[in-house]
Order: C-alpha cells, then structure tokens, then sequence
C-alpha cells in the first residue's frame, strides 16, 4: 500500500529493451535470494516497477496544523517580494502554547530562497526563525510532517539546483529552543546534510508498512553507473539511520545524463 498523493517526474527517461530486460532479470534474482528482511520475520518489500516519485504522503501522524488564515494587510509572513513554495501552515509547532506560521519561499529574483517561521500576533506576524538555501538551489516545495512521530511537526523542504539533477531534501527539527537540521547517518549520504537524490525526487513512504515514513533517495549505483540505487533512510528513535532492509528496483539515469 503506499500513499502516494502527487506526482512530479524530473526528467524523461527512455529503457532500452535489452537493460529492461537485464534489470527484470537481476530483480527477480535479488527477489528470490533474498527475499525477507534481516531479521528474518518480515514481508520483503518492493515498491513497484512504475513507483512514481513523490513528496506529499497521507500515512504520517496526524498533528494539530491548519490553513493559514491571512491577517488582513501583511505578507502572510514571507520576506519582502518573496514567492511561497509549498504549502503554508500555523499551528502550535513547538509546542509553547502560541501559534506559528511557517512558509517555504523564493526570493524575489526566482532563485533561492528558504523557509521562515513567524510568531502570529494581533498585528501580523513576526519572524522567529529563518533558515537561507546555500547558493545555486532554489526550494521547489514545502511540507510539514511529524516524521519522528513525538507529536511536533517537522519542516521540510524541497531544493533542487540548476539542471535539477540534484534533488535536495532539507530537514527541520524543533529541538528546544531552535530548529536543527535533521540529517542521513551512515550509508551513501553518510556526512551530507540533507536527503540528497539524484534526478528523482527525494520520496517520502512507508515502504515497510509500520507506520512510520522512511527517506528514499536515489544514488549512483557504483557497479552500474547508467543506473541508480534507492538509498532508504528509517528512522530508529534518533537519527534517520541508512537501511539495507529493503529491495528496491535500480532506476536508469535519465537519457543524456551522465
Ligand atoms: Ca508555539
Ligand atoms: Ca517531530
Ligand atoms: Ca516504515
């Protein structure tokens, strides 16, 4: 089952028929000798051959965020001239008992831009936190989800850079008094800072069906070049912590790349 509420493909691609075939061949393969998770009492899973890439999903927690109902006047908290990205929320996000509001955004010029999250007063809104994009990427999309499950919203957004080869997935955690970014431990992001994917959206999924969202990304596969390897990232109480748990198809680079 998997949840999958919008769509977005970066890039065309085209599979020649004898690497379709070999893929199908090495899936069945890797099906058949492996075919369970490590532990030895779970279903394997595997996303299906069309997995369409995604960013929203619908399996998370519920919290307690709402629609932005603007206050009359301002700029319903976005920096001067700034675009929106995404959706907007308010809510009580850090748990204080005040509602805030946060917003992704892009700079007036259409490149760069990043996330603002502002006090909602009587008289607007005020900004308590800000978080800029590093140059050369520009923020695509904006979500809130409590993908730690401890009943706060995380802030998420969505960069991409020139070409949008890279398809970047930054993290947000409320930890107290500031918002800290949540990073990929171990396996092919290990030392990265964000949920890097290459060509294809950084997708959001409970692929194990326990009701908990993992990271999928997509790395250059090392033996393959010409295709690409699902990186699953699940969180284990602490960290979003790398996971070979799962089986997953390789995907062909799109056409022209390199
Ligand atoms: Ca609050
Ligand atoms: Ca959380
Ligand atoms: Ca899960």
């Amino acid at each position: 089952m998997y949840h999958i509420t919008s769509v977005k493909r970066v890039a065309g691609f085209k599979v020649p028929f004898r690497w379709l075939f070999l893929c199908l061949s090495v899936i069945i393969a890797g099906l058949l000798l492996t075919g369970c998770k490590s532990d030895g009492n779970a279903t394997p899973t595997l996303l299906p051959t069309d997995v369409t890439f995604v960013s929203p999903v619908t399996s998370v927690p519920t919290i307690h965020i709402s629609p932005v109902t603007p206050v009359s006047g301002d700029k319903r908290g976005l920096p001067e001239g700034a675009q929106q990205v995404g959706s907007q929320y308010s809510g009580d996000f850090d748990g204080d008992g005040q509602q805030e509001l946060a917003a992704g955004y892009k700079n007036s010029s259409g490149a760069g831009g990043g996330i603002i999250v502002s006090d909602i007063l009587e008289t607007g809104y005020s900004p308590v936190w800000q978080e800029e994009l590093p140059p050369g990427l520009t923020p695509s999309d904006f979500l809130m989800r409590d993908l730690e499950s401890d009943g706060l919203p995380e802030l998420l957004l969505f960069a991409e850079n020139d070409g949008a080869v890279e398809q970047h997935l930054f993290i947000y955690t409320w930890t107290g008094s500031t918002y800290t970014p949540l990073k990929p431990a171990a396996g092919p992001l290990d030392g990265q800072s964000t949920f890097l994917s290459l060509y294809w959206l950084t997708m959001l999924d409970d692929v194990d069906s326990n009701g908990t969202t993992e990271i999928i990304t997509f790395v250059e596969n090392k033996t393959n070049p010409e295709t690409l390897s699902a990186a699953v990232y699940e969180w284990n109480g602490n960290e979003f912590h790398y996971t070979e748990l799962y089986i997953i198809p390789p995907r062909f680079k799109p056409t022209g790349s390199n």
